[in-house]
């Protein structure tokens, strides 16, 4: 199946943890050759290398001006951002990329006509304000992130784009994002990830978290699922636009090391709590997403246990290849 008149869809941040896997998903569904790359400092590796791909600094409006007339471009998943972790190192960086990019992101389309934008938001939106448990839909929003801030800003600029000038952008606040393809980089979430790797290399992880820190988080495919259900949903269906709240499960490492060992039985974790337990400690817990579910049938495929069982057998393979 082909996008609408062969027109092409651009992944920007193609090669990051998301991209590496919506872009395979996408070509699955619209053909190889529908699908553009998008690339800038971190090359593509693998199956990425395969299709057409486009040099794209989202801070440079006209390197998206320039991809979109020369492909033809007629969606674009803006994927390109600094996370929590990293944009607290360099928050200047974090604003020109989440916040100025975006503004490029949607200017174009604007111009353009684009059809559709994808523009994620992420649970960082809330901060210590915010009710940590079953985290609605419409509440404070008042993160101390610059990563937070960013995709506040963001959220508001893509909703007053729909408002003002029909841009169809939409988005979804993603919960932590664990995935077995690319490591994560530069997140607050991130040790649910690396612990697999040490947990199968050394049978020994040193968590930068609390062992009852819980945070919403969400296994790749289920964030593909999410992603793209979104995306295919009649517009007339949705009360949101660019931050609907999604999430799959919640848990914290003591509950992650409980799941891995019966695996790993000889694993071990210690705890060495370090700057990143601040960030965590201003998210919520558990996300309500009862209006994803009702707006556009949302529902995860994975839960913790699944995703442990799945993550452990598929790096047990890929490491031990
Ligand atoms: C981070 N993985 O940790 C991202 C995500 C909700 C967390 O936004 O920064």
């Amino acid at each position: 199946m082909s996008v609408k008149n062969n027109k092409k869809i651009l992944v920007t941040g193609a090669t990051g943890q998301i991209g590496s896997e919506l872009v395979p998903e996408l070509r699955r569904i619209y053909g190889l050759d529908n699908i553009i790359v998008g690339v800038h400092k971190k090359k593509p590796v693998n199956d990425l290398l395969e299709g057409p791909s486009v040099y794209i600094d989202v801070v440079n409006k006209k390197t998206i001006e320039t991809a979109v007339e020369n492909f033809d471009i007629d969606t674009i998943y803006h994927l390109a951002a600094i996370l929590s972790v990293a944009g607290e190192n360099d928050p200047w960086l974090a604003w020109k990329i989440n916040v100025e990019g975006t503004y490029n992101i949607l200017e174009v389309a604007r111009e353009k006509k684009i059809s559709k934008i994808f523009c994620p938001s992420s649970i960082a939106v809330f901060g210590s304000e915010t009710p940590r448990v079953n985290t609605p839909q419409n509440t404070v929003m008042q993160p101390r992130t610059i990563y937070g801030i960013t995709k506040v800003t963001g959220e508001l600029l893509c909703n007053y784009y729909f408002n003002k000038f029909n841009v169809d952008v939409r988005g979804l606040r993603y919960p932590g994002i664990i995935s077995n393809k690319t490591l994560p980089g530069g997140g607050t979430t991130d040790y649910a990830v690396e612990i697999f790797y040490e947990a199968i290399q050394n049978k020994k992880y040193v968590c930068f978290l609390e062992p009852n820190t819980i945070l919403p988080m969400m296994y790749m495919p289920d964030c593909i699922k999410s992603t793209i259900m979104l995306m295919n949903t009649d517009l007339s269906k949705l009360n949101y636009h660019s931050n609907y709240n999604v999430s799959a499960f919640s848990f914290s490492p003591e509950n992650l090391y409980d799941e891995i060992k019966k695996f790993i039985p000889t694993f071990e974790i210690i705890y060495k709590p370090d700057y990143r337990q601040k960030i965590a400690n201003s998210w919520p817990q558990t996300i309500n997403d009862s209006d994803a579910r009702n707006d556009w049938g949302w529902n995860p495929d994975f839960n913790l246990t699944k995703m442990v069982e799945d993550m452990i057998i598929t790096l047990s393979k890929k490491i031990n290849s």
